[in-house]
């Protein structure tokens, strides 16, 4: 049948066909449908489905880089990676072993979640396939998420980034709600960095914990402000700006020496309620834009 009839294939972006082979494409996009451990409101299961459909809205061209980059670099998406039921932490394996494969045959590995739970299955994945010698990890978030255990979980989407510190040093940006125990770890360990959200002094911090490393960004989507990111499962007052998290996703592509894997995570979409959606996928296009157009 004549191909000119048909959409093109259902991924991030809509792009023609010639763009989304796996072997053309030097950006991949990995969707991970699963909530199961979330306290408040759930719902982040659909938000890879509401990226991909929102991202196919997307204006391809881009006056910052005068072309079209999806064009340019192409994006192949995966199938959405089934839920392991069973547990977090069989969740967890499977996201790893998914993102270890991916990143043995892609530039930059996108992962829509989902549950921030998944994303230690991401530094996991990223440290398997690149080694964890120069890994950090930098964390968009209104939560520091450092329970070491929460409600008899290690793999709890409150644990996410005690579990990535096991990896890799994390630096987290936009943070404004922790527990005791939370603030008294990241006081003992080494290992983590918080710019909390009234802070206005952290770019040239982040910048150098950047400098030359390999990172992996985890953008918990309630880390910006509600009132341009109403669709998550704890939304905290006091977020991000918009181009604040964009100057966050500037100073690693300038500074770093690659970012081979990013997540965007906690999209709970609010039916009849497109800007989120909008705003989740255009903040995944910018990010793909700007470290495969450096
Ligand atoms: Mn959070």
């Amino acid at each position: 049948m004549k191909e000119s009839l048909f959409q093109p294939p259902w991924g991030f972006l809509s792009l023609p066909k010639a763009r989304t082979a796996p072997d053309v494409a030097r950006a991949w996009v990995l969707p991970v449908p699963y909530d199961a451990t979330v306290c408040y409101g759930s719902g982040s299961r659909y938000g890879p489905a509401a990226i991909l459909t929102a991202s196919r809205a997307i204006e391809l061209y881009d006056y910052e880089f005068g072309c079209e980059p999806g064009a340019t670099f192409g994006v192949h998406t995966l199938p959405p990676l089934a839920p392991q039921r069973q547990s977090p932490e069989a969740m967890v394996a499977a996201v790893e072993e998914a993102v270890a494969d991916a990143l043995s045959r892609c530039e930059l590995l996108a992962v829509f979640g989902g549950e921030h739970t998944i994303s230690a299955g991401v530094a996991r994945g990223v440290a398997r396939a690149r080694g964890d010698k120069d890994l950090v990890c930098v964390q968009i978030d209104a939560h520091a998420d450092l329970w070491d255990n929460y409600e008899g979980s290690k793999y709890s989407h409150a644990c996410a980034a005690r579990r990535i510190v096991e990896i890799c040093p994390v630096f987290q940006i936009g943070i404004r709600n922790l527990a005791a125990a939370e603030d008294q770890f990241r006081r003992s360990s080494d290992r983590v960095t918080i710019a909390f959200a009234e802070e206005t002094d952290w770019l040239p911090k982040l910048a150098q914990f950047v400098r030359g490393k390999t990172v992996f960004l985890t953008v918990d989507l309630d880390g910006l402000d509600p009132s341009i990111m109403p669709a998550v499962g704890t939304p905290e007052p006091g977020g991000l700006t918009w181009q604040q998290v964009l100057s966050v996703v500037r100073a690693i592509c300038r500074e770093a020496k690659r970012m081979p894997v990013f997540d965007v995570v906690e999209l709970s979409p609010i039916p009849g309620m497109n800007g989120p959606d909008f705003l989740a996928a255009r903040l995944a296009y910018k990010i793909m834009s700007l470290e495969l157009l450096k």
